[in-house]
């Protein structure tokens, strides 16, 4: 799915600002509804939960309601109009006029619906978008059902279930450790398209000697839809007719007038072609590379009938061999962490300053890269990371697939058909994003208890993954500390992906013991043959908290746990790459395991760098991007 651009074809209206709110309860709302009375203030793109000072809003749970009128200029008319949602987490139901328009499942990635003969041009319509935040077994992120289920143990003091559930209120009870933040967490915007349009993009980088080597497909629209009449083109991302790979699936429009010109970084056209597919060359071309390096950026910039698109994207290539990952055919070495998108006030909602104020905090920390974890992040995010020279492994929000040693989740959550939906998504929206080079399938599930279910699951699906992809990068998911011997799947990845908390959360404050069941676990993945990172290793440290001898939650012990474990793995040829957990501080759900949030970042909430920060900010400096290992 193309981000909205504006140009000379295109006009773009974006809808944030403030909007009128009002929290439901738990019964779905159906085919018709009308905003309701009495209706509050709530800032959009921003999630709901910490913007009132009232419990009501920050644990809330069911759905809530976001109006407003939305005028279109009357000099649009002509013009193909759609209203496209960047996110909204975890549910959506869109109605126009009080009928429902559009529908999605999924909080982090985004989806649209033609509204040209719902509000047509020189109109106003009353938009009304209802959100669902509740997380159970059949949404991702998951979440434990039963919404009582606190209760009901044998412990004293305890009410059962039946007892609590006669007075405790229902609540979601994620699996996961961030905090459910939940509403319009991203923009929405209006485009204009002519009515026949360019659809999407597809764009597929190679090297050839000195040339670049780019072959495209263009997917066009506007042909007479056998709907036509009904007033709305539904597209719930999970329909889009370009997800899979380019040459196959894809219906291409009238391809006599699709041109395609590519430019460089200064305007000028390098390579040109028409047709809704084929392949250019670019002579002698300029590679997109990490910083320090440059990111060098071309731009596509495609025409067809009065529609013109820009899309820009990097001849960089990214590939697997042996125990090496190969960016422009060299071995890359990960320097990063594990983020979150999460701010004070905004919750998950998108700040493209902080996102700045990031690229340059990973700068300073001499980083290279970081995973989107748990979720797909804001497209604008992908954006600074192709212009900046970071690099970016993409994670769906599959977090928290697992629900202990009694219950074998792969038969009993309903969640498999979801899934591909979102990696459908995931990699329709990031496929042209130089700064993508793999893809995560998802965090830390149970692959131990289970490891036969586990692994038909999992690795289906990676095969699954590897169709969608244009570009077939590495596909990978990120296994949790467990029984590596008896986890049959994760050893299958393109790229072993491990969290890892030696020293933290085993073996909790003695390093000693910590570097020594590391060692005997990297032992064990030598002789498997694949390249190994790790995607998340830790210690919570409160800032300000300081220690001669370094104890646990202390800065020293943070920089301790690092240094030490470091040196196990610069000892490893077959090691890749440290992402650490995490980059900042970040809220999560309350309990006696989180002081006021997790508190393992390099820098506090507020972006203050802890003693870690400083200690990452040396090392990485004498750690190079390339031929490290
Ligand atoms: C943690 C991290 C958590 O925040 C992240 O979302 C997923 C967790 C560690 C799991 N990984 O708790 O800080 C550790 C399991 C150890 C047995």
């Amino acid at each position: 799915m193309l981000y909205p651009r504006e140009n000379e074809t295109r006009a773009v209206l974006d809808l944030s600002g403030i909007w009128n709110f009002k929290l439901g309860d738990e019964s779905e709302p159906g085919e018709v509804l009308a905003c309701p009375e009495d209706m509050e203030l709530m800032a959009v793109p921003a999630s709901y939960n910490d913007q009132k000072d009232d419990p009501a809003y920050h644990n809330h749970y069911g759905w809530a309601y976001y109006c407003r009128t939305v005028s279109v200029p009357a000099c649009y008319q002509g013009q193909r109009l759609v209203l496209r949602f960047d996110a909204v987490t975890h549910q959506a139901r869109v109605y126009i006029n009080g009928k429902l328009a559009a529908e999605h499942r999924g909080g982090f990635l985004p989806f649209e619906v033609e509204v040209t003969d719902l509000i047509p041009a020189g109109s106003s319509a009353e938009l009304l978008v209802a959100v669902d935040n509740r997380v159970n077994h059949s949404t991702l992120p998951v979440g434990n059902e039963g919404a009582v289920a606190f209760f009901g143990s044998d412990n004293p003091g305890v009410p059962s279930v039946e007892a609590a559930k006669l007075w405790a209120k229902p609540q979601n009870m994620p699996n996961f450790d961030f905090f459910n933040y939940a509403g319009i967490n991203r923009p929405v915007r209006l485009y204009t398209t002519p009515k026949q349009y360019i659809r999407d993009i597809t764009l597929i980088p190679g090297i050839d000697g000195s040339d670049g080597v780019v072959r495209y497909q263009v997917v066009t629209g506007g042909e007479v839809r056998s709907e036509a009449g009904t007033g709305a083109d539904v597209n719930t991302g999970a329909e889009t007719d370009t997800g899979s790979r380019a040459g196959t699936g894809a219906k291409t429009g009238c391809t006599a007038d699709v041109r395609i010109e590519i430019r460089d970084a200064q305007g000028s056209v390098v390579a040109t072609a028409t047709g809704a597919s084929g392949e250019l060359r670019i002579p002698d071309a300029k590679l997109w590379w990490p910083y320090p390096d440059t990111p060098y950026l071309y731009t596509a910039s495609v025409t067809y009938g009065e529609d013109r698109y820009e899309q820009t994207f990097g001849i960089r290539t990214v590939k697997v061999d042996g125990t090496r990952f190969l960016i422009n055919g060299r071995p890359f070495y990960f320097k990063g962490f594990g983020k979150h998108e999460d701010s004070a006030f905004h919750g998950r909602g998108l700040d493209v300053c902080l996102g700045v104020k990031d690229m340059s905090l990973i700068h300073w920390l001499n980083a290279n890269s970081f995973r989107t974890s748990h979720y797909p992040y804001a497209e604008e995010l992908y954006d600074l990371c192709d212009r900046e020279g970071i690099v970016v492994i993409d994670e769906t929000p599959a977090v928290g697939i697992g629900a202990g040693e009694h219950q074998d989740p792969y038969k009993t959550f309903h969640i498999r058909e979801h899934h591909e939906q979102v990696l459908r998504e995931m990699i329709d929206r990031d496929k042209n994003h130089p700064c993508v080079v793999m893809w995560s399938m998802g965090n830390e599930p149970d692959t131990e208890h289970f490891p036969q279910s586990a692994y038909d699951y999992w690795h289906s699906l990676y095969e699954y993954t590897h169709t969608l992809d244009p570009q077939d990068r590495p596909v990978t998911f990120v296994c949790c500390q467990n029984n590596y011997e008896k986890d049959l799947v994760t050893r299958t990845m393109d790229v072993v992906c491990i969290n890892r908390y030696y020293g933290w959360y085993n073996l909790s404050g003695n390093l000693d013991a910590a570097c020594y069941g590391l060692n005997q676990e990297l032992d064990f993945w030598e002789k498997q043959n694949k390249p190994v990172m790790i995607t998340e290793y830790g210690a919570d440290a409160v800032a300000g908290i300081h220690e001669t001898v370094p104890e646990m939650f202390s800065e020293e012990y943070q920089v301790e746990y690092y240094a030490r474990q470091n040196a196990e793995f610069d000892r490893r040829d077959f090691f890749i790459g440290e992402q650490v957990w995490n980059f900042a501080d970040f809220a999560t759900v309350q309990g006696c395991m989180r002081v006021n949030g997790n508190k393992k970042g390099l820098f506090t909430r507020e972006r203050r760098p802890k003693l870690a920060a400083h200690y990452f900010k040396k090392r990485w400096g004498e750690v190079p991007n390339f031929d490290y290992k």
